[in-house]
């Protein structure tokens, strides 16, 4: 027979993290949007406290309603990611029962800091997403998202001249921070950029599929300090 035999008969699972707000949820709809006639897509969500992210992927129709489950993680969002990926685990494992066969799994992690990624005891691949309003120095400053995701996506590129960020001396960055690794500039306004997103997922999909890919760990996250409002106090833990 062929190599084209599939290897990797269950679903890709594919992390998108990155700060708040630099639009995980909008890369996914976008990809849900121009692939769900291509693939069996799902949809896991994270948030602390609430299941907005769910709530937001439903309501722009970018998939059936039941393919787009929140998990309500109640920590801060690397904890369900990357210590103990137990609640997402299962999640996907429900997802990928219920809708046999997927093709993907998407699992959008809650905005966090430059240093969360995602276990690859809970994804095959990774996407970590940055914006151009969060500043033109940030890719520059590295972390293990930035330097180890399998793709680096520079999102909203059409604001840059609005927030006076030179996009692609961000991008150079953001490709040396990577010893040249993928650097995907992209603006849901720009249907070529969207594009090139769904090429990259249909290129790792493919090699997923075939066994050829290995997931990789980018890297701990650095020590850090949590501190809860509610009780006064505040507690610093790290992650090995
Ligand atoms: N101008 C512009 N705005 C964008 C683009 N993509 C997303 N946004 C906006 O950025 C904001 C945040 O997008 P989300 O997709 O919700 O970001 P997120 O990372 O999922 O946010 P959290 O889950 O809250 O961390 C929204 O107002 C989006 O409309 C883009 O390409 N260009
Ligand atoms: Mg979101």
């Amino acid at each position: 027979m062929s190599d084209e035999k599939n290897v990797n008969s269950r679903a890709l699972r594919l992390g998108v993290a990155g700060p708040v707000g630099t639009g995980k949820s909008s890369v996914i709809a976008a990809i849900c949007r121009r692939m769900r006639d291509e693939f069996q897509i799902g949809v896991i969500t994270n948030d602390i406290y609430t299941d907005e992210d769910a709530r937001f992927l439903k309501s722009v129709g970018v998939l059936p309603e039941e393919r787009i489950r929140a998990v309500e993680t109640g920590s801060c969002p690397h904890t369900a990611i990357r210590d103990d990926v137990t609640m997402n685990l299962i999640a996907v494992e429900d997802m990928e029962r219920d809708f046999a066969p997927l093709d993907i799994v998407l699992v959008e992690s809650g905005g966090d800091n430059l240093t969360a990624t995602f276990s690859p005891a809970l994804v095959d691949a990774q996407l970590f997403v940055l914006d151009v309003a969060g500043g033109g120095d940030v890719a520059r400053k590295g972390g293990p998202g930035i330097s180890g995701a399998d793709l680096l996506v520079i999102n909203k590129i059409d604001l840059g001249e609005h927030v006076d960020v030179d996009v692609d001396r961000m991008v150079a960055d953001a490709e040396k921070a990577r010893d040249g690794g993928p650097v995907l500039p992209l603006s849901r306004k720009r249907p070529e950029t969207v594009e090139k997103l769904c090429d990259w997922v249909r290129g790792m999909h493919h090699t997923y599929a075939a066994g050829g890919h290995t997931p990789k760990d980018p890297g701990p996250m650095a020590p850090h300090h949590h501190a809860h409002d509610d009780h006064d106090h505040s507690h610093s833990h790290s992650h090995d």
